[in-house]
């Protein structure tokens, strides 16, 4: 049996915000002129920025267009569950008001005020759960975290940076902020077993409830988070989340323009969730506070869809694959319900294998019936289902037929019986 996280919230939740967001975010992608070719927030290691001068961009940094609100409702426009925000990425500055180091954003910058607080506080009102990034293992400032300068990481003492900033700055953040959903942990690195089930219990100890990815690293955590961007090729009944970029960088590079169009983000989304996946679909504000407006239009365009058929996508299960591929077409489920994704309308579609017995289908977006004839050939052993779409489609990205059927369970027929008969025929005559 694969693990099981033990919160109903974020078994249902399926689609997320994650925020990158820090220092970088006011860089852009550009120091000096020059421009980073990788991803944002790793700029500082990649342009070979010495810690002295990274430090003076936090007193540039000041996002007085920030509003916690606003961001929190872009996330439930878009139907999205839960949020996680970078509250320290591998630069090592904390986005919070943080006791154990003054680089932070309410001691270093002249902006002075704690974004994680008014985010707790948005998300609180809205309905929203909130989870912290935090880099446990890499922190290029903190002379003993993993990456720091040019010293070579074994003349370091890791234990050192453990202490002093890594376990007191998640106390801080678990203590701080009221009740936290989940806590992402990235890039293990060197950290030992020992070191990973430390950060597990201390986290545990304080709020029992919170949620750890697997990123913290030697098979500890509650859930999967699979490789960046990383989407299994099949389903898969454990919980697992892909974290996902909107363009090619996570934190804000001003030049990225790259931008998924809404459709490819609601057929990440229902691939992902087909194989039983939860979607961390990632935002880069910029140095001002500032959601990019591509990226507001496409997740309000993906929250028009999410309004109507939401329902295909909550609290869905992982589909087991068909026995023959399909095109323009992708399927969600939940007990007793098929949602058919279809991407290509047409007056007709034939589905072959599905061996349910169907009690009705209808357009989910306005409930209109759908006709259906099912059929079963006993000689091939074969079921199929031909549907009659009505002329107009609801939604010209992703129209959702939910398709009720008589069993919790997705029935197929297996590709073993299908392809089987054949040699095992052969075989027969000649005995
Ligand atoms: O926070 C985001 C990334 O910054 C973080 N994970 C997501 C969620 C991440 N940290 N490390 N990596 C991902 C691995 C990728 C490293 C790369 Fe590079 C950065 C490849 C190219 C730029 C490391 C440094 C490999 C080459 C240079």
């Amino acid at each position: 049996m694969p693990k099981d996280c033990g919160q109903r919230w974020w078994k249902e939740a399926k689609f997320g915000m994650f925020i990158h967001w820090g220092l970088y975010s006011h860089l852009a992608g550009e120091w000096k002129g020059i421009k980073t070719p990788h991803l944002g927030e790793w700029i500082m290691k990649h342009l070979n920025i010495p810690v002295e001068e990274y430090e003076k961009v936090a007193e540039e940094f000041n996002p007085t267009e920030f509003n916690a609100e606003e961001w929190v409702n872009l996330a439930k426009e878009a139907g999205m569950k839960y949020i996680v925000i970078t509250a320290k990425h591998h630069d090592g500055f904390a986005m919070y008001h943080s006791k154990c180091s003054k680089y932070n954003i309410v001691d270093a910058t002249p902006f002075k005020r704690d974004p994680m607080k008014e985010l707790a506080e948005a998300c609180g009102k809205k309905g929203i759960k909130l989870g912290f990034y935090y880099s446990q293992a890499q922190d290029w400032h903190h002379p003993d975290g993993y990456g720091y300068g040019p010293v070579p990481n074994e003349e370091k003492n890791f234990e050192k940076y453990l202490e002093e900033k890594c376990k007191p700055q998640l106390r801080e953040l678990l203590t701080q902020y009221g009740e936290i959903g989940l806590i992402w942990f990235d890039t293990p690195m060197i950290m030992s077993p020992k070191h990973s089930q430390e950060l597990v219990e201390l986290v545990k100890s304080i709020q029992p409830n919170c949620l750890v990815n697997s990123r913290i690293g030697n098979g500890f955590g509650d859930y999967m988070s699979t490789g960046d961007n990383m989407i299994p090729a099949l389903p898969y009944y454990g919980d697992w989340e892909v974290p996902a970029t909107l363009n090619d960088t996570w934190g804000y590079k001003k030049d990225d323009n790259n931008w998924k169009p809404p459709e490819k983000v609601i057929k990440l989304l229902v691939k992902i969730n087909s194989r039983g996946g939860n979607y961390l679909l990632n935002v880069g504000p910029d140095g001002k506070g500032v959601i990019p407006k591509p990226s507001v239009d496409i997740l309000r365009r993906v929250g028009q869809w999410m309004a109507v058929n939401g329902e295909s996508i909550y609290g869905t299960k992982a589909v087991p694959v068909f026995p023959y591929e399909m095109e323009g077409v992708m399927f969600t489920h939940k007990p007793g319900k098929l949602f058919m994704h279809v991407f290509d309308w047409k007056k007709e579609i034939r589905i072959h294998c599905l061996a349910n017995r169907i009690k009705r289908a209808y357009v989910l977006a306005t409930g209109e019936g759908v006709d259906f004839i099912q059929s079963y050939t006993p000689s091939s052993k074969q079921h199929r289902v031909s549907f009659r779409l009505p002329e107009n489609r609801p939604d010209d990205l992703d129209s959702v037929i939910c398709i009720e059927t008589e069993e919790d369970e997705v029935k197929l027929d297996s590709l073993d019986t299908l392809l089987a008969p054949w040699p095992r025929a052969v075989t027969n005559t000649h005995q």
